[in-house]
């Protein structure tokens, strides 16, 4: 057997099986400047899979793999395992979903020199794992409006960016209390600042604390929805921390104490009931007899205030004093605000009305415009049931519709009386979050393509503005009644990336029954939307309709686009034959000037529906966006400029499909390289004639025509038969 303090560093990582992050946290050891250390792994019920995967994981670093005894469980007795079977002459705890600067260890003994026992260093908590954190990750972290980082209390005790001394724990016979699930950290380290070992601390991030953004699949102890064990620890755990510190210490843990009361304590209060609510108010006093009255008076003035009151009232009177504050905050808010008014009628008036049974609300793309599947089944259901029922749009533009319907705009005050009152609702995009789903509504979720970029809770790093997108997306997804899928592929992917439980409507997408329109009626339309757009008619179109890139934002859904394609040399190798209608995605708020241009370019960005679009184009230009798969419908060639494939496949996204082997066009990286293409569609076509053949039926095969019959026979006429 090895000597302990045979090597430099141990490092003890708790693991059940979070896949998804454990190679960062292995990797980043790997890239450790110091070589003179180990890795200690302690699977907490991992299952033969995950414990095989850890075993073939190559590493050059001496890593050992362990389980913990059956009848044991949690982060505290993995830690515990680690420390009796580690050897190093210091101790390092590092979470599997965390992981170190390259520096770390080397840093962490050179500021131990001499008989420090306790060594700390800056810890960052980061939404990213380690390729997106050092690419951008610090910057996205720092435009993230949620990690804002609230200051949370209890991570003023974590031991996370500690190194510790193996003989400093050995005097004092430090280990975890295995009773802790959540708040395990907290007496540890109340232990070990006790025996007043000398400590060093370096300001420097070399901890890296990964914020989890699928609280839904796989949560954080933090995330996890158990408030009520969580405050009860916290309760336990601080009564033992009074025991041990001392001093400055001591003085710190309660000023923590009362800040957690504030945050999570007293709200807590406000929804419990019964005899549990009793016996924690019973607990919480006890803490409140040990809580130094110097710290109590040195609290701001509403905490102050807050707990001395909690101290003294029972737990039914700190909910009601609680919920009148709250009260006279919102009349506040109320007054004050035009918005807040709105919330406060559609939550306490307007969702309190009788449902109106005949009324539909439609939304496209969050109100920005007249399109879609919305559209499609608005005009069916005028032309096959007028008068049935009332209709409602969402538009923040002003617009006549070619069929009677009320628009209104997004967050007026006829919105949020109308979202309060409607049975049914048709939107292809999120529901708002402001929507509270009554008893008996019908959400109609349409959807907005056939996913090639991945999706939901499919997605591996969230970049986009709001990290905690999975956990909101699942939310939605489980008030949607149906959801229309345009083919088996996305069939699948839907079920899983939302979980979704509803009915799933295999019909194809509404919005494609104008592509097969026949021939008088798409001649038509054409014919009329190249007058409105001002085409001249010897000029052939090309569309170009790139979507939005998740990291490129200045607020949420409001992003940055940088046009890569070379407008100039576009124009003066195709000016002569064809016209560009440049269409950037609808959460695009760059406005670009290509004033320049006018003449070969159109800028049809805030064009309402882009099937009409499609229609009046010869070739489609895309990258990543689900257009090319309703524009297959047409046959008709595309191209794909994808100059940033890598960093938007490996980085930002990734995608459901091999885009080499299935796509029914090149993947083209420069503008000469699309130049050469356009004046040689005749060959590109026939050279990808069987790929697009193949992608139609995959993709388009549910398409003829019919889907918005199909939709609403299955939502209306099945809501029909259920109300009789
Ligand atoms: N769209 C558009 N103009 C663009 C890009 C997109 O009008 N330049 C519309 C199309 O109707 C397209 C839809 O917005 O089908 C969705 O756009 P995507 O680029 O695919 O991106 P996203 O909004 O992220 O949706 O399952 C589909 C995915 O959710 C993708």
């Amino acid at each position: 057997m090895e000597e302990k303090g045979s090597c430099k560093v141990s490092v003890i990582i708790p693991y059940v099986d979070e896949k998804i992050y454990i190679d960062d946290c292995l990797d980043s050891l790997e890239d450790q400047t110091c070589r003179d250390f180990e890795a200690v792994v302690v699977c907490d019920h991992s299952g033969r899979e995950a414990l095989d995967r850890l075993k073939g994981k190559k590493v050059s670093y001496p890593l050992t793999i362990l389980e913990i005894g059956s009848s044991r469980t949690g982060v505290a007795a993995a830690r515990n395992d680690g420390l009796r079977r580690s050897r190093g002459e210091y101790i390092l705890f590092l979470d599997c979903d965390d992981y170190l600067e390259k520096t770390a260890l080397a840093e962490l003994l050179q500021c131990a020199a001499g008989d420090s026992a306790l060594i700390r260093c800056g810890v960052r908590e980061t939404w990213y794992g380690r390729a997106v954190y050092y690419d951008n990750g610090e910057e996205l972290d720092a435009r993230n409006n949620e990690s804002a980082s609230v200051q949370r209390e209890d991570r003023e005790w974590s031991v996370l960016g500690w190194m510790i001394r193996r003989d400093y724990l050995t005097e004092r016979g430090c280990t975890f209390d295995e009773s802790y699930r959540y708040y395990t950290d907290l007496p540890f380290v109340a232990e070990l600042l006790a025996g007043q070992g000398k400590s060093v601390a370096t300001e420097k991030i070399l901890y890296l604390k990964r914020r989890r953004n699928d609280p839904v699949q796989l949560p954080s102890l933090s995330q996890i929805p158990d408030e009520t064990g969580r405050i009860r620890e916290m309760l336990r755990a601080y009564r033992r921390m009074k025991e041990l510190l001392r001093g400055e210490e001591e003085k710190q843990l309660d000023h923590g104490f009362i800040c957690y009361f504030a945050r999570h304590i007293a709200p807590w209060f406000v929804t419990a009931e019964g005899t549990e609510a009793e016996e924690v108010h019973g607990e919480f006093s006890e803490c409140c007899r040990l809580l130094s009255k110097e710290t109590v008076e040195r609290a701001s003035s509403h905490n102050r205030k807050l707990i001395r009151y909690a101290s003294r009232h029972g737990a039914a009177q700190i909910a009601g004093r609680l919920r009148r504050a709250e009260m006279w905050r919102t009349l506040g808010r109320v007054i004050r605000s035009r918005a807040a008014a709105k919330k406060y009628l559609y939550r306490k008036v307007f969702s309190h009305m009788k449902l109106r049974e005949d009324t539909i609300v439609f939304e496209s793309f969050l109100g920005r415009s007249y399109s879609d599947s919305p559209r499609a089944l608005f005009e069916y259901l005028s032309r096959h049931y007028p008068g049935r029922y009332k209709h409602i749009w969402i538009l923040n533009e002003k617009r006549k519709l070619p069929f009677p319907a009320k628009c209104i705009p997004r967050y007026s005050f006829r919105y949020f009386y109308y979202v309060a009152r409607a049975k049914y609702f048709i939107f292809n995009n999120r529901q708002s979050r402001d929507f509270v789903k009554r008893d008996g509504m019908v959400f109609l979720e349409t959807w907005h393509g056939t996913p090639l970029k991945k999706l939901a809770l499919d997605l591996g790093e969230v970049m986009a503005s709001a990290p905690l997108t999975k956990r909101d997306v699942y939310r939605h997804a489980c008030e949607w009644d149906y959801l229309i899928a345009p083919n088996q592929f996305s069939a699948d992917i839907f079920r899983r990336c939302f979980l979704y439980q509803g009915v799933l409507l295999k019909t194809g997408y509404p919005r494609n029954d104008m592509l097969y329109l026949e021939e008088s009626g798409r001649r038509k339309k054409v014919d009329a939307v190249r007058q409105e757009l001002g085409i001249p008619e010897d000029r052939k179109v090309i569309l170009y309709a790139p979507t939005w890139r998740d990291d490129e934002y200045y607020a949420p859904a409001k992003h940055s686009f940088c046009l890569q394609m070379d407008l100039k040399k576009m124009r003066d190798g195709l000016g002569s034959e064809y016209v560009l209608l440049l269409r950037t995605h609808y959460y695009v708020a760059e406005k670009l000037d290509l004033s320049e241009y006018s003449g070969f370019l159109y800028d049809v960005s805030g064009y309402p529906d882009i099937a009409e679009l499609y229609l009046i184009s010869d070739l489609l230009i895309t990258d990543y966006s689900s257009v090319f798969f309703d524009y297959a419908n047409l046959r008709r060639p595309m191209l794909f400029f994808t100059y940033d494939l890598e960093k938007y496949r490996d980085i930002l996204r990734g995608f459901y499909m091999d885009m080499e082997e299935e796509l029914p066009g090149p993947m083209l990286f420069t503008t000469e390289e699309i130049i050469a293409s356009v004046e040689n569609l005749d060959q590109i076509q026939a050279e990808y004639e069987e790929k697009y053949n193949i992608f139609y039926n995959k993709y388009c095969g549910w398409e003829d025509g019919r889907a918005s019959q199909r939709v609403v026979d299955a939502v209306f006429g099945r809501e029909q038969e259920s109300a009789e």
